[in-house]
């Protein structure tokens, strides 16, 4: 038989109990983990969430492949491409350097619309490259007896080291409006 003490600590002991399961299951470790796992998940997804990288613009641009003869700033190009042979589209490969003298063609951006002129520099001092990409595209070049016009020269002449070994395609400016 419990005494009426007995039974109100007996009362109160059940509501700490209850109270102490209650706050286990709002502020225990179990939840704390289950909200820490859920986040992860959900920082996992987000980069492989897709998203707009148009930024508004009606159509994406195509990724450009500088290592194609059709990539647009080699409109008016004779040589062989920097990028399989240690440079990039604008610097010349380690162990040679760009022509003092360029030729210069105008090529239409199909992103924006603007005709830029691209300086085709051609990287010297090195052996001839082999087994690299050549392009010929040389848009609006006249034939050799037009002096200036012409495109199919070495333009590593006024170089001290004057032996070709690729081309680079650097943007100088936008062409005039008419
Ligand atoms: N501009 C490229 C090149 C180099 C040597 C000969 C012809 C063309």
């Amino acid at each position: 038989m419990l005494t009426k003490l007995e039974k109100m600590l007996q009362l109160l002991d059940n509501r700490a109990e209850k109270q102490a399961r209650k706050s286990a299951e709002t502020h225990g470790r179990r939840s704390f983990l289950s909200k820490v796992g859920g986040l992860m998940v959900a920082s996992a997804m987000v980069p492989v969430l897709p998203f707009d990288r148009s930024m508004g613009r009606a159509e994406a641009a195509e990724v450009a492949d500088e290592t194609s003869c059709d990539y647009w700033r080699y409109c008016s190009l004779d040589g062989t491409l920097c990028n399989d042979s240690g440079g990039t589209t604008t610097s010349c490969p380690p162990g040679s350097e760009a022509s003092k003298v360029s030729w210069v063609g105008t090529c239409l951006n199909p992103d924006d619309g603007k005709d830029y002129l691209v300086s085709y520099n051609d990287c010297c001092g090195k052996a001839a490259l082999v087994g690299s990409t050549y392009c010929f595209t040389s848009e609006g070049e006249k034939p050799g007896y037009r002096m200036g016009l012409h495109n199919d020269i070495n333009w590593c002449m006024a170089n001290d080291n004057k032996g070709y070994y690729c081309t680079v395609a650097l943007l100088v400016g936008i062409a005039d409006e008419e």
